[in-house]
């Protein structure tokens, strides 16, 4: 194929036929036992699925790749869930796509495949190289693949030509060696998949408490009287919370939800691993579910919030946490006159949820002596995304719920260590304090302007600002907003370099030049010149732990992704870097004695790491320090999001299915949504169905017209679900092509994935 017929970068699934039921009522239990058990078998055979689960987050064992939610400290004989099982069965696979795969299929064949397709190959065993002009990959010995990169990086005009990409399951090793690497080349440019997920929270979270991480432990989970999800899909998306929302119930914590959709696992819920889960009915989770519309948080927690305000009047001193709020904080006196003046009738038709349900919600928040407040994609994807974690934050302070046990901040991270890949200096602004660390450190000089985020990478490469774009990891075309647009920026490059386990779409959508580097996974076995090694994560919580895979690797030929990373640098560096690159590798207790000396938190890195569970990281906000430029937490103001839709037109939230990580697909069907064989479809109300004239199962052209921009993401089938009126849901990453590249969220650039205008064609 040449750069000139650009492909269809749309994620095409194989033939669909769309059957719908119910959805399903509780999450968890034995259907959640037999599908990790039967993906098991399907990927790896009996004996190596089953010990390949037995090992997944055990003390010993590796990290679950499935998501970051923290392990307990007494960990049930398996501590793993439904999608973990499926994440590392997808992982640890039999299937191999060798040199020989690219031999018999042209990079056009491979188009022609879904993104389901692909995956379902099996893992990379060897690198690959596509030469300029060439239809297909082909085998490339590492040193060759290591000179080609370094030639390229060394003949751009500037190193802020290249664009190094983070996703989150990258170790805090080779995440830490990634960013040395390319500061030491000479760039921040450091664009990560936080920049599409919780980059909103870490930014919000930054501006009013001085940190940019949740403040809670997963013992807080036992101690509070009331926990609020908003805008997230534990049941399907983080199912280990589950158990941990359980045991909150059952210590008399009242769960309140807040979101369009009544989401399976919030309603009830049976621990898959516990005999009482496999029988009854499950515990009942969530009593108080608020069905928002989608981005009406802002309005619904107004409503809240100006409800605990006024029986504050009634009730003086039996509310708020005044002595808090006047030591600790500052701002509120504004925020309460804000509040005064937001109408009942602005609330109530923004959230879409009656005032007297409102006032409920405020019950429960003021009965709480402790509360925590959960939240992910729902409040982070919209353009409003830090004002949404900011109004989270206006209600914890209310109560005085930051900085004591058993209440506070808890975003749920996703990927499994992009919480640690951001602490290890994955960032395109890092602070002057890090880089002068780093500096004398590795004495060398490092760049001190700021880098391109995600968005700002695909505009730079597509605008022809850079031309060399390495992935450490990820899917970066189907990841990214507006495909058809990232998929122009990538081909403009003048070389493409993906490190991965699996193939996906970004491997085929490529700059003149493409590699694909294949690493080890987290479940392999990684030995180095002296002897087998371990790697670091952080999880959520801000918990840095090891993980030990014991998996023979997929391929002999597989290197690990430090090592990759240190032959990278090496190639491209030379004699010029001062790095013991080559020691480092050898073993990764080096590594880590390097992050101690740049990073603070990490003494004794070594010592304590190799402690039961691990240690945790000073997080000021914890312990009641706010590291704001004037010591306080701080109270803000923002205005209610409006989203004045014309007749025809419906606000879109993109989102996950039970079957999927993320834009690797395991299947079409949505189990808890009763969604089967169909992945190209889009929730409405029924009530919207019948109004618009359409009918379920009809398949209808979906539209967003941004800026005069006309996005279409075809053949889409109608699917009638209970959401809030002129809602939409589909799933990402088939809608991706409708996110216009420039609809993010201020401040935090985080893609509008949950808020986008579309219109139906039928
Ligand atoms: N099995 C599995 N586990 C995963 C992943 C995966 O793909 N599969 N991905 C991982 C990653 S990287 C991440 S970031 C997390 C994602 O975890 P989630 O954030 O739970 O994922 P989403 O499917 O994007 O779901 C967002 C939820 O927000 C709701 N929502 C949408 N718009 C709004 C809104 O305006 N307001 C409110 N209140 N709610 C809204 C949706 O209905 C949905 O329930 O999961 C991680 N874990
Ligand atoms: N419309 C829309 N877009 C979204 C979102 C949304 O909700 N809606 N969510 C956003 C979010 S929250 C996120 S986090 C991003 C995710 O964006 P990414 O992190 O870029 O995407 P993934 O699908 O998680 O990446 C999957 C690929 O990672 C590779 N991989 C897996 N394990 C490893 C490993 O151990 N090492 C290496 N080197 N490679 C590995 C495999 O090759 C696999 O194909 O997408 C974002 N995009
Ligand atoms: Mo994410």
């Amino acid at each position: 194929m040449t750069q000139e017929d650009k492909p269809d970068p749309i994620v095409r699934n194989d033939d669909e036929n769309l059957q719908i039921t119910e959805p399903a009522e509780v999450a968890g239990g034995i259907p959640a036992v037999r599908a990790s058990l039967r993906h098991a078998r399907r990927q790896m055979g009996v004996v190596r699925g089953t010990k390949t689960l037995l090992r997944l987050n055990k003390i010993e064992g590796f990290d679950c790749p499935g998501c970051a939610w923290p392990d307990p400290d007494k960990r049930a004989p398996a501590e793993f869930c439904e999608n973990g099982a499926k994440a590392v069965a997808d992982e640890a696979t039999t299937d191999r796509v060798g040199p020989e795969f690219f031999e018999n299929h042209t990079i056009d064949e491979l188009m022609n495949k879904s993104g389901r397709w692909l995956n379902a190959q099996g893992r990379l065993t060897h690198p690959v190289v596509r030469q300029k002009g060439s239809d297909r990959y082909e085998e490339i010995t590492w040193e060759e693949a290591f000179s080609l990169i370094a030639e390229e990086l060394n003949e751009l005009n500037s190193p802020d030509e290249a664009v190094f990409y983070t996703s989150g399951r990258t170790s805090n090793e080779a995440a830490f060696l990634y960013q040395l690497f390319a500061r030491e080349f000479g760039t921040n440019n450091l664009p990560d998949c936080s920049n599409m997920c919780h980059e909103s929270s870490g930014v919000g979270l930054s501006e009013v408490i001085g940190v940019g991480k949740g403040t809670v432990l997963l013992e807080d989970f036992e101690k509070t009287d009331a926990i609020f999800v908003i805008g997230q899909n534990p049941g399907t998306n983080h199912p280990r919370m589950m158990s941990a929302l359980q045991k909150a119930v059952r210590n008399g914590a009242t769960v309140v939800s807040i979101n369009p959709l009544r989401e399976t696992g919030l309603t009830r819920f049976k621990h898959p691993q516990q005999v009482s889960g496999w029988v009854g009915q499950g515990t009942p989770l969530s009593s108080h579910f608020l069905q928002v519309r989608i981005n009406g948080d802002v309005a619904l927690l107004k409503g809240i919030m100006k409800a605990m305000l006024a029986e504050e009047q009634r009730r003086p001193g039996e509310v708020l946490n005044q002595k808090f709020i006047d030591q600790r904080t500052e701002g509120f006196e504004q925020f309460a006159d804000d509040l005064r003046q937001t109408s009942w009738d602005d609330i109530v038709a923004n959230s879409g949820i009656e005032r007297e349900e409102i006032e409920q919600a405020a019950e429960i928040a003021i009965d709480a002596d402790r509360m925590i407040c959960c939240w992910a994609m729902g409040l982070t994807q919209h353009k409003n995304g830090v004002a949404n974690i900011q109004e989270v934050v206006n209600f914890l302070l209310m109560g005085g719920h930051i900085g004591r046990p058993g209440a506070g901040a808890c975003p749920v991270r996703g990927h499994s260590n992009v919480q640690g890949d951001r602490t290890m200096g994955i960032w395109d602004k890092p602070s002057d304090a890090f880089l002068d660390s780093l500096e004398k450190t590795f004495e060398f000089e490092a760049p001190r302007e700021h880098g391109f985020d995600t968005i700002h990478a695909i505009k730079a490469m597509k605008n022809g600002d850079a031309a060399v774009f390495v992935g450490m990891g990820g899917n970066f075309l189907s990841a990214s907003p507006d495909t058809d647009y990232t998929a122009k920026a990538l081909q403009n490059c003048r070389l493409t370099v993906q490190i991965s386990t699996k193939l996906n779409r970004g491997h085929l959508v490529t700059g003149d030049r493409a590699l694909i580097l294949p690493c080890l996974g987290r479940t392999e076995l990684d030995v180095q010149k002296h002897g087998p090694q371990f790697v670091t994560v952080e999880n959520s919580m801000g918990v840095v732990h090891q993980s030990r895979g014991k998996l023979e690797p997929a391929s002999p030929a597989l290197l690990s992704e430090p090592a990759i990373v240190a032959g990278l640098a090496r190639a491209t560096l030379g004699d010029k870097s001062k790095t013991p690159w080559e020691e480092m590798v050898a073993d990764y207790d080096v590594i880590r004695d390097l992050i101690e000396e740049v990073i603070d938190g990490f003494e004794f890195y070594n010592a304590r790491v190799r402690k039961r569970g691990g240690f945790a990281l000073p997080n000021p906000a914890r312990s009641g320090e706010f590291d704001t430029d004037t010591g306080k937490a701080k109270f803000t103001v923002h205005p209610i999001p409006e989203h004045d839709l014309e007749d025809d037109e419906f606000l879109m939230m993109t989102i996950r299915s039970h079957d999927q990580f993320n834009t690797t697909v395991y299947s079409d069907n949505d189990r808890y949504r009763g969604i089967k064989n169909a992945r190209r479809v889009v929730m409405l109300n029924a009530d919207d169905i019948a109004e618009a004239g359409l009918t379920t199962g009809q398949t209808v052209d979906l539209v967003s017209t941004y800026d005069g921009v006309e996005r279409v993401a075809p053949d889409f089938k109608i699917v009638p679900y209970d959401l809030p009126r002129r809602s939409a849901g589909t799933y990402f990453p088939e809608a991706n092509v409708l996110v216009p590249v420039d609809e993010y969220a201020h401040r935090s650039h985080t893609p509008a994935s949950k808020s986008i205008v579309i219109r139906l064609r039928a």
